[in-house]
């Protein structure tokens, strides 16, 4: 019988990374304590995070583990497949290991991991925080994200539930979720994916989760302007070029 007694302490950030945790956990119901990392300080390259997760990111989370001793989980990726494994024992969004839809969603689940995620990443990056504009950078990394939005609206486009895998949301919906709706990419051409932003926006816990450590956005950035949006941008690629520069020296 898997052990359900929780003792999770979440270390997020709002960003696509952070939320499909938190949205996640709201899923699942559980509790949580939550510490808001600070990206603009650097709080993840302090030594007591780095204990935590050695690679100077967000999101990260500790448990009390079965054994009674704590654990810790990196890698958002990680952390869902914890959480699922450990606390989702109804299969509310996971399905049972072993099953064919577990491997299904385990392959969407590294698609968003090894693709979605640092495909868009760098497309923002290229196109919102890089000191100069290099067309080739945008371009290179805007159409990698427009052809992987096109791989997941067509998966949406033969599914009778609406959500990735079989007839229910599971963590490759909530791990993708955040990317799509960061809005770095018009979803113009895409009803699939616009539909499926408002399918998991309807849902309870997910439309919780979103909001922390503080309120999401990012949908409201669909109806701005490429200059309203540039400006936005501003703060942040100041402590991005700084962020680059320490690791530059390291
Ligand atoms: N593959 C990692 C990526 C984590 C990641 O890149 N987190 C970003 C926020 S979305 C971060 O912490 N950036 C701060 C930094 O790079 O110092 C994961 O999925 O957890």
């Amino acid at each position: 019988m898997a052990e359900t007694k929780s003792d999770i302490h979440l270390y997020t950030a709002q960003t696509p990374n952070g939320i499909k945790v938190s949205m996640l956990l709201e899923e699942l119901g559980l509790p949580y304590k939550v510490t808001a990392i600070e990206l603009s300080q650097n709080t993840q390259k302090e030594p007591w995070f780095l204990e935590i997760n050695p690679n100077g990111r967000i999101p990260a989370l500790t448990d009390t583990f079965t054994d009674g001793s704590p654990i810790r989980l990196f890698e958002s990726g990680s952390i869902m497949q914890y959480l699922v494994d450990r606390y989702d024992t109804e299969h509310k969004v996971s399905y049972p290991r072993g099953s064919r839809e577990y491997w299904e969603v385990n392959n969407w689940l590294f698609w968003q991991m090894g693709g979605l995620g640092p495909m868009q990443g760098q497309a923002n990056h290229f196109a919102r925080y890089a000191p100069e504009k290099i067309q080739y950078g945008i371009d290179r990394y805007q159409n990698e994200t427009r052809r992987l939005y096109r791989v997941l609206d067509t998966q949406l486009s033969k599914s009778t539930s609406g959500y990735i895998v079989g007839d229910k949301c599971t963590i490759a919906d909530i791990s993708c979720w955040g990317w799509v709706a960061a809005g770095c990419i018009s979803l113009d051409e895409f009803p699939h994916l616009s539909a499926w932003i408002d399918k998991i926006v309807a849902r309870p816990g997910s439309e919780k989760g979103r909001h922390v450590p503080k309120p999401h956005t990012a949908l409201e950035n669909r109806h701005k302007t490429e200059a309203e949006l540039d400006k936005a941008a501003a703060a942040t690629r100041a402590w991005v070029q700084e962020g680059m520069k320490g690791d530059a020296k390291k």
